[in-house]
């Protein structure tokens, strides 16, 4: 371990943490120091089993050969190289790796570095897209409520969390947002996608109604909300949504930065529930987490539409490590990783499995809600009167003590292991959870 500096004491530290209660943290750290398969070690060397992939991203597991060796051959090959009027070889050939696992017509990358930047490059190509086109008019934006999008102004915008909205104010302007599919009165303890609620995707026709189609650019939604407490779409809803979408010639987005790369069992979430999007923005698994990236997946339409006209810049937008050289490395030794252990089939494979686990966690105390999809699933607690969030919090940490890393938003505990998890380790994430349950005030 680093010898500079002082792990025992950080209530001083430089280091001001990103979605973190950093007086709370700084007072009882949590530190990981080590991570190998599908286990992080703290300094002390505790062991921890992680239950949540890192955060939705290691779905290989941590420190896979493959990908380790593909980042140290490429940094000592070449750092860096502009994507600006430049090209490297490795940039070109990932993209081409994505194309091939991507659905049928979807053979376009646009190379970011993370989530938010996905999102934010899927909204610009959207209004770009329709520009090119001669339907300038088009500029609103259709989110969701309880949607995560990221952290940038249009993800913001789009998203549906109070909390940014109260923070950061307006945002983007000309965005609304559709109703949230959330309804436990009718859909809780469902297996998979609920059999209610297809309905509440009329309500893009109501918003169509009142902005008239003819401004709408895009609706974006993840195909299943993951921060937002792994929200599964109801039966029929995707496909209402895409239906409505077509008639108006609005764009569907999907942001799979969760579902993709073999969440769902399959690559995308979309080849999953069997509805296709317009354009879709992924991250996280697309390296396996190891360097940082993202990338927004087209249909050749939208592309082929910018590439009208004279020559020139077709889009008017990049970050200066699009396609690094680092993150395409790590991306292709991931895209390897889980084709040579085939570990999308092996996530759909363990579905069943997973689904029997963590409803096995109903009747415990305080439990309203579970549900499942590929591999994530989520607890829901009742809050506790007049503390809401302090059982999510207090289950969080309960379980790291327990040697279980788990993610939790508000009440709601998510689980979404890397794709290489055993049965065994399966049972032994909801036999800790269920103890930490009982024991929960
Ligand atoms: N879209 C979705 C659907 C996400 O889940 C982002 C965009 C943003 O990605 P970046 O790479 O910019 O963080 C995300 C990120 C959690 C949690 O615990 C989820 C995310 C990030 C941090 C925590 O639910 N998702």
């Amino acid at each position: 371990m680093n010898k500079r500096a002082d792990f025992t004491d950080l209530q001083e530290s430089a280091f001001w943490m990103p979605f973190t209660s950093n007086r709370q943290f700084k007072k009882a750290p949590r530190l990981l120091a080590r991570a190998e398969g599908m286990h992080y070690w703290t300094p002390e060397g505790r062991q921890i089993l992680d239950a949540c992939a890192g955060l939705w991203c290691v779905n290989a597991g941590h420190c896979r050969p493959k990908i380790v060796e593909a980042i140290q051959r490429q940094a000592a090959e070449m750092d860096f190289a502009p994507t600006f009027q430049m090209g490297h070889p490795i940039a070109f050939e990932f993209a081409e790796r994505l194309a091939e696992i991507a659905p049928e017509g979807f053979k376009r990358v646009f190379f970011t570095n993370s989530g938010s930047e996905s999102v934010d490059s899927a909204l610009k190509i959207a209004l770009a897209y329709h520009r090119a086109r001669g339907e300038a008019q088009r500029f609103r934006l259709i989110g969701r409520e309880r949607g995560y999008h990221g952290v940038n102004f249009g993800g913001i915008s789009v998203g549906g969390l109070s909390h940014n909205r109260k923070t950061f104010g307006p945002g983007v302007a000309g965005v609304d947002h559709l109703r949230h599919t959330h309804d436990i009165t009718r859909n809780a303890f469902s297996h998979g996608q609920p059999v209610h609620g297809a309905e509440l995707a009329d309500e893009l026709e109501r918003l169509c109604a009142l902005h008239d189609p003819s401004t709408i650019a895009a609706v974006i939604v993840e195909p299943v909300s993951g921060s937002g407490g792994v929200l599964v779409p109801p039966q029929g809803y995707l496909q209402r949504l895409r239906e409505i979408c077509t008639k108006h010639g609005i764009l569907l987005i999907y942001d799979e930065v969760i579902t993709g790369f073999g969440r769902l069992g399959k690559p995308f979430g979309s080849q999953r529930l069997g509805v296709l999007p317009d354009l879709f923005a992924t991250a996280k698994g697309m390296t396996n987490g190891a360097v940082p990236m993202g990338a927004v997946f087209v249909r050749e339409s939208i592309y082929e539409a910018f590439m009208q006209g004279p020559e020139g810049i077709e889009l008017f937008h990049g970050y200066t490590y699009s396609g690094h050289p680092l993150a395409c490395a790590a991306g292709i030794g991931a895209l390897d990783t889980y084709e040579e252990e085939g570990l999308f089939e092996r996530a759909a494979s363990l579905e069943t499995h997973w689904e029997q686990a963590i409803h096995s966690l109903k009747g415990e105390r305080n439990v309203v809600d579970i549900r499942n999809i590929g591999l994530m699933g989520a607890i829901e607690l009742a809050p506790k009167p007049g503390a809401p969030g302090s059982r999510g919090y207090t289950a969080l940490v309960k379980c790291f003590e327990a040697g279980i890393l788990i993610r939790y938003t508000g009440d709601t505990l998510a689980f979404s292991p890397p794709l290489i998890v055993e049965k065994a380790q399966i049972e032994r994430i909801f036999d800790s959870v269920r103890k930490v349950l009982q024991a929960l005030d």
